[in-house]
């Protein structure tokens, strides 16, 4: 027995999502790949499926176990798009990669966007709406993917405005207590449900640090816990750093978020998480 602390138990031990059972003993990471005009664009207005799809093989290569698609913003502020629009990003990208093997999740609120990602291949939904969508439950409950249901308060295009809870860790605990019930309640077994605090969905830089240091308490309810905190504000307002710059913040705060029970970390910097998560690792095992 060594001195730190030891590494958490790690209550659920895989995800069954699709044909897949994610082993989830140890910490994996989620490659995020965004299908949206202005991250993969050829230089002009274009999308450039291509290149989104190279982006998301090196991710595979770097380590990411599970490669999350999403065809519509969720960041603060951001413009709503077509549900049309978003179909026609995410299909195809969808159907390649999960015809190479890899395990594919779908960002994504709209039922509609879920059933057809579900049909190309998404072995999980990831929904920042917890599922709350009229019909969303059914379109993941006719399925075997499994769900990520994440806690946000309001709406991304305001939900930054001014988050107020009673208790953060006491509402957001319960709040994904009630929809995995109802999931569950809907016949989509434990083994298919993760849970996410939602950082920065509704949040305030306080909030994050108390749901992150509360993140045992979260992971006690039995399902896996997702963590993202990658390069969002606040880590932007702990360190001064601009979006592009940072890396080093996210890093740091995906081990902590695994240090604390979450079994997946949704992450940009894929290779760089991988690495230390693989430090941590190498100092935890020998405990
Ligand atoms: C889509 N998306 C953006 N941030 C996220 C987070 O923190 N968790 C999950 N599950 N999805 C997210």
């Amino acid at each position: 027995m060594g001195n730190g602390p030891a590494q958490p138990a790690r209550l659920c031990l895989y995800l069954a999502c699709g044909p897949h059972k994610l082993d989830l003993t140890r910490p994996r990471v989620m490659g995020i790949l965004n299908v949206t005009p202005d991250s993969f664009s050829d230089g002009g207005a274009h999308f450039d499926r291509q290149r989104a799809l190279e982006h998301a093989r090196q991710m595979a290569v770097d380590g990411a176990e599970i490669i999350d698609v999403g065809g519509e913003s969720t960041r603060p502020g951001a413009t709503p798009v077509a549900e049309a629009d978003e179909l026609r990003r995410v299909l195809p990208v969808i159907e390649a990669l999960a015809g190479e093997g890899l395990v594919v999740s779908c960002d994504t609120r709209r039922p509609a966007v879920m059933r057809a990602a579900i049909a190309a291949g998404a072995a999980i939904i990831n929904d920042v709406g917890a599922l709350t969508a009229v019909g969303a439950v059914d379109a993941v409950r006719q399925s075997n993917a499994a769900v990520c249901l994440v806690h946000m308060q309001g709406e991304p295009g305001t939900m930054q405005d001014a988050p107020r809870y009673g208790d953060v860790v006491r509402d957001v605990r319960a709040f994904l207590a009630e929809r995995a019930r109802a999931c569950e309640a809907a016949g989509i077994v434990h083994e298919r449900i993760v849970v996410d605090p939602g950082f920065g969905f509704g949040k305030t830089l306080a909030h994050n640090l108390e749901l992150l240091r509360a993140l045992p308490e979260i992971a006690a309810a039995g399902y896996p816990v997702l963590a993202g905190l990658s390069r969002k504000s606040s880590l932007g307002t702990i360190t001064g750093r601009p979006v592009q710059e940072r890396m080093p913040a996210s890093v740091a705060a995906a081990l902590a978020a695994i240090s604390r029970g979450a079994s997946i970390v949704r992450v940009h910097d894929v290779r760089e998480t991988v690495d230390a998560l693989k430090v941590w690792l190498a100092i935890h095992d020998g405990e």
